[in-house]
C-alpha cells in the first residue's frame, strides 16, 4: 500500500515508517520538525542525538536497500497538505503529526494555544484534503486513552449504549480529558467523526495508552536508525522516565501516592496495532475507535517493578513521592475495554522483567548523558502554581523555577 506517515520523524512515527517499509509498503514521511524545535526551545533533548530525517532515510536505504520518501511540510498549511495528497495518492494516512505532551500544553497560554492550534488545525486540514483529493483513503489517527479521563464506569471503545427516558441510542463515549493536550485529541475525534458522517470518509481513531520502550526490530538494524528517547519532565512518559532515573541513580518521581491507573503498551505493539488497522480498513463513512493498550498498572506498581529490576543490576533505587503537579484523580476505578485490536490478531508484548532489565541496561550505557535538571516536574496544572506565581510576583506561566535538588533533597512527600 502507499502509506503517508504524518509526524514520521518522531518517537513513534520513525519506527512505524521503518516497520511498514520493511513489510513491503511504499512509505513517505511528512514532518515539519516542530518537535525538534520545541525540544531545543525548552532544553529537553532526547537521551541520544537523533540523526536528521535525511540521514535516517539514507541509513535505512543502506541497511535494507529500501526507500522511505520524505517531505518537509507543516500540516497547518492546507495548500501543502493538499499537494502532498495529490502527488502521493495514499491508500492510508497514519497521523502522528501533533504536539504530544500534556505538560507542554499546561505550561502557559502560548503553549496551550500552540498545542490546540497545531493539532486541531493540522487534523482539520488533513480532513479537508482527504475530502478533496483522496476520499477513499483510510485515516489512521493517533488519539489517546486520556480522552476518556477516569470515569467511575467501564470505558468502552469509543461509543456507549445509553438508555434515557425509555429510549436507547449508541452515542460517543463521554470525554473528560485531563490537559489541553488531551483536549486537543478530543476536538480532533469530534471533527473526524463529523467528517466521516457528512463526507463518508473512513477513519480509525486509535485511543492509545502510555507507550514505553526504546527498541524495535528495525531500530536495532543500525545506530543511525534509533528513535528518540525522552526522560525529561515535558516529553518523557512514566516508565521511560523511571528507567532513566534508575539508571542515573535518581529517586523515581512518583506523582502523589501513585495510585492513578493507566493503560500501557510496548512500542512494538504500537507498530503492530497501526499495521492491523491499516490492513483492515473501515467502510466508507465509518468512524471507529480502538482502545490501544495492552495492560493497566498503577504508577506505583510501575515504579516498584523498576526498583526491583534495577536492584538486580546492582543499582540502589529509591521511590520518591512528589506532590502531584497535575490535577487528576488520586485513586479511582479504571476498567477500559481493549478488545478490538486483539480480535484483529494483536499478540501483545506484555511488560516483563526482562524488558525492564534490557531497557535499564540500554539507558545505563548512556546514563552519563542524562541531564538531571530536566527530571523534576516543573509544570503545575492547578492552584499550587497560582500560589507560587503570586509569591514570586509573576503572572503568565505555570512553569516553576528550576529545582536545585537532586538527588536527596525531596519535594514534600504526599504519601
Ligand atoms: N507520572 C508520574 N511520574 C512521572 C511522570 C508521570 O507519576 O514522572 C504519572 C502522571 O501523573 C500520570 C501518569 O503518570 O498520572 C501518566 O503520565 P505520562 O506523562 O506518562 O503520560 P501522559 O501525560 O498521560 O501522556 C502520555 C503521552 C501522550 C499520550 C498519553 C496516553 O505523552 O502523548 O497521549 O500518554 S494516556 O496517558 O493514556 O492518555
Amino acid at each position: 500500500m502507499r502509506i503517508l506517515i504524518l509526524g514520521g520523524d518522531g518517537y513513534l512515527g520513525w519506527p512505524t515508517a521503518m516497520y511498514l517499509s520493511r513489510r513491503g509498503h511504499e512509505v513517505t514521511v511528512v514532518d515539519n520538525f516542530a518537535k525538534r524545535r520545541w525540544e531545543k526551545e525548552l532544553s529537553v533533548l532526547p537521551l541520544l542525538p537523533v540523526p536528521l530525517l535525511g540521514d535516517r532515510v539514507k541509513a535505512w536505504k543502506k541497511a535494507t536497500g529500501l526507500t522511505i520518501g520524505k517531505v518537509e511540510a507543516d500540516l497547518c498549511d492546507f495548500a501543502l497538505v493538499k499537494g502532498v495528497l495529490h502527488d502521493f495518492e495514499p491508500h492510508a494516512i497514519i497521523h502522528y503529526g501533533e504536539q504530544p505532551s500534556a505538560p507542554f500544553s499546561m505550561m502557559d497560554c502560548h503553549r496551550a494555544v500552540v498545542t490546540q492550534t497545531n493539532n486541531i488545525t493540522g487534523t482539520l486540514n488533513v480532513l479537508w484534503a482527504l475530502r478533496e483529493q483522496a476520499p477513499d483513503c483510510h485515516l489512521v489517527k493517533l488519539g489517546t486513552m486520556g480522552e476518556y479521563g477516569t470515569p467511575n464506569i467501564d470505558i468502552e471503545e469509543g461509543f456507549i449504549e445509553i438508555e434515557h427516558n425509555g429510549r436507547r441510542d449508541v452515542l460517543p463515549y463521554p470525554k473528560q480529558p485531563g490537559s489541553f493536550y488531551h483536549l486537543s485529541k478530543v476536538h480532533d475525534s469530534n471533527n473526524i467523526l463529523f467528517a466521516c458522517r457528512v463526507w463518508k470518509l473512513r477513519s480509525t481513531d486509535l485511543h492509545q495508552g502510555v507507550v514505553y520502550g526504546i527498541e524495535t526490530d528495525e531500530t536495532r538494524l543500525g545506530p543511525e536508525l534509533i528513535t528518540s528517547f525522552h526522560y525529561d519532565h515535558i516529553f518523557g512518559t512514566a516508565l521511560n522516565r523511571f528507567c532513566a532515573q534508575a539508571a542515573a541513580g535518581i529517586p523515581l518521581t512518583v506523582y502523589g501516592a501513585g495510585k492513578q491507573k493507566r493503560g500501557f503498551l510496548n512500542i512494538r505493539d504500537t507498530l503492530r496495532c497501526v499495521e492491523l488497522s491499516v490492513l483492515n480498513p473501515p467502510q466508507a463513512g465509518e468512524y471507529r475507535v480502538f482502545n490501544q493498550f495492552t495492560e493497566t498498572f498503577t504508577i506505583l506498581e510501575l515504579a516498584s517493578l523498576v526498583k526491583v529490576q534495577s536492584g538486580k543490576l546492582g543499582l540502589k533505587t529509591e521511590i520518591q513521592h512528589l506532590a502531584n503537579p497535575r490535577v487528576e484523580a488520586a485513586e479511582h476505578y479504571y476498567n477500559a475495554r481493549h478488545q478490538k485490536l486483539l480480535d484483529l490478531g494483536l499478540k501483545p508484548h506484555l511488560l516483563s522483567e526482562v524488558l525492564i532489565e534490557s531497557m535499564l541496561a540500554s539507558v545505563r550505557e548512556n546514563a552519563h548523558l542524562i541531564r538531571q535538571e530536566t527530571i523534576l516536574p516543573r509544570v503545575q496544572w492547578g492552584h499550587a502554581a497560582r500560589a507560587a506565581r503570586a509569591a514570586a510576583g509573576a503572572h503568565e506561566s505555570t512553569l516553576l523555577p528550576e529545582p536545585a535538588m537532586l538527588p536527596g533533597r525531596a519535594h514534600p512527600a504526599e504519601g
